[in-house]
């Protein structure tokens, strides 16, 4: 290190998506000097790069949005229940302009390696254009899903046609009268499938394992309803936060075993058939996400559901999940989705059965067994694949910590945080996006509104206090996995083989589960942020520049 080295930045935000837009705001108004960097040409991370069609949240809408601004709130119209990938899009450019964000952030700018200097207590990080910049803190919002993954399988990239990830659909692809294969079914691909079906020649749909879907329920609002969601915005945000996972849906405290068959059997197929996205997932009786009885039940009453709308029944059983219960997963939420595979034009492949080979130069072979092959021939394939999850956007950067320690070496047996905020040896580097936070598994604005809120009270205590360093401390990290760890177990959904769980890295389903998420409840987990506030952060080590001189 040049002894003339010295931070030119006081907080360096990775990443201008929902998150790290709204750390940018705060971070103005406590006055830091604070600047953004994007490896992409606009913002809105994950509405800017998701254009695929189909695309758009499974939340409502009017619980997908900032809640600091009494005049946005005012001011921002939703369209529809669910809002498409375009409106979302709109609706951040929108925030940005309004309050003048854009002038803050640096586009085309992909981060490669960040190396924390000891001798100065700041971060060098480099772009890969080559420019370095010196800050003091660096604050991480590179998002969940924002590393793509692809079959491993050989020919991936040689296609003859066009190839893509659902993560980076050209704006110039129009598929109609085209021959297309969509390889996974997980939300994207449920969206993509169900959007596309309609107007193409032949779609082929490649299914590893099935997954859970419920009835979106999505629709437009109107002038009228627009109006009364407005009215009651501060109910439904004070409602939000006291869910468990920050949307409008909370479990049913009422167990399913307290009433009879017959009445779950009515509210199950009043979910169904009237419920808004997430109702029969995160509203239902409590005990059927926990407890593999009831869990059993309602994936029967699902998987009937599915028969019912499916005509063909051998594509139905399919189209049912087999290896994990409804909700074991994330469930996609869909309209229309099972009614698609009724077309003459869609073709279900169980790829359980007949693997994929290779992707050739005009499409992909399967594997029909006995050395017997199937060319599948098409002027498309979509990944549908998803994503190197979680810590795949901190993999990708070179992270390098106290002593030159890799962030990846770290965690290459999982990742291990300090209450989801920190790593041990990577001091002043801040996750509001990451492993082991409360920020990751809710509604994406709300929980990242706890983690952003906390940030910016430590932002202003660190400037106050004059604190310099400021490093997660390791029993503290121990506590953290271990309470994460034992609260996840209590959910079936830590035990599926999703990206939840890490099972996607690398697409090795054999690999050992990692704590990735946490399943403890955006209410648990602010309250235990606010625990460091209130207690003088016991879980952290606070360093002055004055603690620097005496050293
Ligand atoms: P997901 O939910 O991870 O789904 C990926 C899908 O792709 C899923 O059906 C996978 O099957 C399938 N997949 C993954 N790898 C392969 C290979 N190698 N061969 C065949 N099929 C494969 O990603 P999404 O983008 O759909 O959704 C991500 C999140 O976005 C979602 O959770 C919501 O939060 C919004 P598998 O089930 O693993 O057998």
């Amino acid at each position: 290190t040049a002894p003339s080295e010295t931070p030119d930045l006081d907080y360096l935000i990775i990443g201008a998506g929902v998150c790290g837009l709204y750390q940018l705001h705060q971070l103005l108004e406590v006055g830091v000097s604070v600047r953004v960097v994007d490896s992409n040409a606009g913002l809105g991370g994950t509405w800017y790069n998701n254009r695929y069609p189909g695309c758009r949240f499974d939340s409502e809408s009017y619980t997908y949005q900032y809640s600091f601004s009494d005049e946005l709130l005012a001011e921002w119209d939703w369209k529809e229940r669910f809002a498409s990938q375009a409106e979302t899009l709109a609706y951040l450019e929108y925030v940005a302009d309004k309050f003048d964000l854009r002038r803050h952030i640096t586009f085309n700018a992909r981060v490669a390696r960040a190396e924390w200097v000891e001798d100065g207590w700041f971060w060098r990080v480099t772009l890969a254009e080559g420019e370095q910049i010196r800050a003091r803190f660096v604050l991480c919002a590179m998002g969940l899903l924002s590393v793509p993954t692809y079959p491993r399988v050989p020919g991936v990239g040689t296609f003859g046609g066009v190839e893509t990830h659902t993560f980076d659909w050209p704006e110039d692809l129009d598929v109609t009268g085209k021959r297309v294969i969509v390889i996974g079914t997980g939300a994207s691909g449920v969206q993509v499938i169900t959007d596309i079906a309609d107007q193409v020649e032949q779609l082929i749909v490649l299914q590893r394992d099935a997954n859970w879907c419920a009835p979106l329920g999505n629709g437009p609002i109107t002038a009228e309803e627009m109006a009364k969601l407005r009215a009651s915005y501060d109910e439904i945000f004070d409602w939000c936060r006291s869910t468990p996972a920050g949307f409008i849906h909370r479990p049913d405290r009422t167990l399913s075993t307290d009433v009879t068959r017959e009445e779950r059997l009515r509210h199950w197929n009043d979910l169904y058939d009237n419920g808004q996205g997430a109702s029969l997932y995160m509203g239902n009786y409590r005990d059927t996400m926990m407890e593999a009885a009831p869990n059993r039940e309602l994936s029967e009453f699902v998987a009937d559901r599915i028969r019912q709308r499916v005509h063909d029944p051998e594509v139905a059983e399919l189209l049912i999940p087999k290896d994990h219960g409804f909700g074991n997963k994330r469930v996609a939420g869909e309209s229309g989705f099972y009614e698609v595979f009724n077309q003459p034009n869609v073709e279900l492949v169980d790829l359980m059965a007949y693997p994929i080979k290779e992707v050739t130069e005009t499409g992909i072979r399967l594997d029909l067994g006995d050395g017997r092959v199937r060319d599948l021939e098409v002027d498309v394939i979509v990944y549908a694949t998803g994503f190197d999850a979680v810590t795949g956007p901190f993999d990708r950067i070179d992270f390098r910590g106290v002593d030159g320690v890799r962030l990846k070496d770290q965690w290459r047996d999982g990742p291990e945080t300090t209450v989801g905020v920190q790593a041990t040896n990577f001091p002043n580097l801040f996750m509001l996006v990451g492993p082991q936070s409360g920020s990751a598994t809710a509604n994406f604005p709300r929980g990242i509104e706890d983690v952003v809120n906390w940030m910016t009270a430590t932002v202003r205590y660190l400037e106050e206090h004059d604190i310099a360093r400021f490093e997660g401390r390791r029993e503290a990290e121990i506590a953290w996995v271990d309470h994460v760890r034992e609260i996840n177990s209590l959910l079936l959904l830590a035990h599926s083989k999703s990206w939840f769980n890490g099972h996607n890295i690398n697409l090795d389903r054999d690999e050992r589960p990692r704590v990735m998420v946490y399943l403890g409840g955006a209410p648990r987990y602010r309250r235990r942020l606010q625990e460091e506030i209130d207690n003088g952060y016991p879980s952290f080590e606070l360093r002055s520049r004055a603690d620097a001189g005496r050293e």
